[in-house]
């Protein structure tokens, strides 16, 4: 049985992303987790531009390869994850490579007790390495003291330097309050984190918190379940509240090309 959720697609009519009225993408993103604009008039400039009037934050490149990857809110193996995930379809791959979305505050209503119990007892404990480019472009430093002095603002994570590497070990809750709403939602990178075969591309990455097998395959079928899928098209603009919806991807061959924006919300 496939139990699909729904997010909006919003017709764009042919009209130019740049005048697209934010309060309408706004709106429905804060009432639904998720919204798709689709059929705008828009490049990669002109989605800049929009997630610069109302979530902006630095462009990316999607996770690189072509496997899957698990559900996961953005980096919430960090105390910073963003609160606007955007993502903006330069070429829709040629086979597969659906983004997945599931929406944490529905996936935390489904849970069993024993499984929100669990999590309501058990922090997760995140562990991660930055290498030197990616510490220094988010603290704005080369220096390590300064790091160091800026983390000291988060109790919840522990980190030192080797070398020029930063480990983190951060420890926070599977279910978390939502930003619009303050509604308890299951994001977070729990599976993401212990998909050891899909994260070839990120090296000291995982989860130090065990998680009971009966928890986990309770996790896995309902993020299967309860999936919606979306089969991108020539410039689809996704907006996200990567405070309660996860994302994740199916493997693909071919072409894909999916630009991202890890956004910090101006409303
Ligand atoms: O490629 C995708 O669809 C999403 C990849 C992803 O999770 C990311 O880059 O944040
Ligand atoms: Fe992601």
């Amino acid at each position: 049985m496939q139990v699909l959720q729904d997010f909006p697609i919003i017709d764009g009519q042919g009209h130019s992303a740049g005048d697209f009225p934010a309060d309408i993408l706004i709106s429905k993103m804060k009432e639904l987790g998720a919204v798709i604009l689709r059929n705008v008039a828009c490049d990669k400039y002109g989605f800049i531009a929009l997630t610069e009037r109302i979530a902006p934050g630095v462009e990316r490149g999607v996770a690189p390869n072509s496997n899957g990857l698990e559900f996961h809110g953005e980096a919430y193996y960090t105390p910073w994850p963003p609160d606007v995930l955007w993502f903006y379809c330069v070429q829709p791959p040629e086979i597969d490579g659906q983004t997945l979305l599931c929406d944490g505050v529905k996936l935390a209503r489904l849970l069993s007790p024993n499984a929100r119990a669990f999590f309501r007892r058990n922090g997760l404990v995140y562990e991660m390495a930055f290498e030197q480019s990616e510490w220094a472009s988010y603290f704005k430093t080369e220096n390590r003291d300064e790091v160091m002095n800026q983390l000291e603002a988060f109790p919840s994570i522990r980190a030192r330097f080797a070398g020029d590497t930063l480990h983190t070990r951060y420890t926070t809750y599977a279910i978390r309050q939502t930003k619009w709403g303050n509604a308890p939602a299951f994001i977070n990178s729990l599976l993401h984190a212990l998909d050891s075969t899909q994260r070839t591309d990120i090296g000291d990455y995982g989860l130090r918190t065990e998680i009971p097998p009966a928890i986990l395959s309770e996790l896995q079928g309902w993020t299967t379940k309860f999936t919606y899928s979306l089969e991108w098209k020539h410039r689809d603009i996704v907006m996200i509240d990567n405070t309660r919806v996860m994302h994740a991807r199916r493997p693909f061959r071919g072409r894909r090309e999916i630009i991202a924006v890890n956004g910090k919300a101006r409303f």
